[in-house]
């Protein structure tokens, strides 16, 4: 019998599009004779929408968003689980969200309490991760080397501003950046040069998280790999985001930034084999499974800081997680998504054997 695949995407989040958008290439190249495809798609008021088996991708984006009058209306979650992920055979649930329920934890342990393995960051590390001032104390923790940073609260901004933002210019000058704690996106987040613009950045931020971070600015290269697994975590070689000019009209100085992928990136071999250990050191330190995509910055005089960890990194056939395994060992991004899957069965046997009573 066909494994049951299910693939949910969509929900309340911001990232709402990217989801569909990741959804798509996902469900477009999962081998259907080895998986039975249940799309459930969450949409933005938060209901869930299953209409059965997917035998055949579909031909556009717009179709995976399911109408409510079509042959899947929204339905509570409770009633998609029972009817669809209740019933016999081997069941595997692929979460393809973000934002706030699906990024941090909450989906992961609705599929613990189901008994049914996922893919993908467990509870901890996908709530931990979310945060980033949590997960810069783990690192730091950890002995892992990371740009400076301060985080605090609303009531702390709220009792103590003058003296944070001393301790900000003097910890970590200008510029920097203010971060709200928990988003996974680039909203809420300002780049300060000088103490006017730092203020406006921390209310902004202020208006979508009750916690920063403020960060240094490192200037460098922007490194990144790729990591699976789960006792035993393999690092893919680094990839690098080129910021690319190209000027197209001299005469107006019109320039156009182009973003160009650079895999293997071009890294003297003692640089290329510290990053990978740190990659898998901070993964470790943050409890992953599954997979995770680690972030660094590479400056001038060659020291490595790590950026940040990310738990739910793009998926897309062109984003940087896929496309470094691919040029790593050769994994096409269906056959990715396949070991990902044996890792999600692995986790879940591995926990059958620890005891939980007496
Ligand atoms: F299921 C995986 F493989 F664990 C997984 C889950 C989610 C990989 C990548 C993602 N990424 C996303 O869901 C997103 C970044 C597209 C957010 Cl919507």
């Amino acid at each position: 019998m066909k494994t049951k695949l299910f693939v949910i995407y969509g929900g309340k989040s911001v990232e709402h599009e990217i989801s569909l958008r990741t959804a798509f290439t996902v469900l477009g190249s999962i081998d259907r004779e080895k998986f039975e495809v249940y799309p459930v798609y969450i949409t933005q008021e938060g209901a869930w929408c299953c209409s059965g088996v997917q035998r055949e991708p579909r031909a556009s984006i717009n179709e995976l968003a399911m109408e409510p009058e079509a042959s899947s209306p929204p339905e509570s979650m409770g009633s998609v689980l029972l009817r669809y992920m209740s019933g016999e055979g081997k069941k595997v649930v692929l979460p393809l969200l973000h934002g706030s329920n699906g990024e941090d934890g909450t989906i992961q342990g609705l599929m613990e309490l189901l008994d049914i393995p996922y893919v993908g960051n467990g509870v901890l590390s996908a709530a931990l991760t979310l945060d980033k001032a949590v997960s810069k104390g783990l690192l730091a923790q950890a002995g892992i080397r990371q740009t400076e940073h301060i985080s605090f609260r609303l009531e702390q901004w709220g009792e103590e501003s003058a003296m944070l933002l001393d301790q900000m210019e003097e910890a970590l000058g200008y510029p920097c950046y203010v971060k709200p704690a928990t988003l996974g996106s680039s909203i809420g987040i300002s780049r300060c040069e000088d103490r006017d613009a730092l203020i406006r950045g921390v209310e902004l931020a202020f208006q979508f998280d009750r916690k920063l971070v403020v960060e240094r600015e490192v200037a460098g290269r922007e490194i990144q790999v790729a990591v699976m697994g789960n006792e035993r975590p393999l690092a893919s070689l680094p990839g690098e985001f080129i910021h690319r000019h190209r000027f197209f009209d001299f005469e107006s100085k019109y320039m156009d930034k182009e973003l160009v992928m650079s895999i293997p990136a071009e890294l003297p071999e003692d640089v290329t084999s510290r990053i990978r250990e740190y990659a898998v050191q901070a993964y470790r330190a943050l409890c992953c499974s599954g997979l995770a995509r680690v972030d660094f910055f590479l400056d001038a005089g060659g020291s490595i800081y790590l950026n940040e960890i990310n738990a739910l990194p793009g998926f897309t056939g062109t984003s940087m997680y896929p496309v470094m395994w691919e040029r790593t060992n050769g994994t096409a991004y269906s056959e990715l998504i396949e070991k990902l899957i044996d890792y999600a069965f692995m986790r879940h046997a591995d926990k059958q054997t620890v005891q939980y009573a007496r």
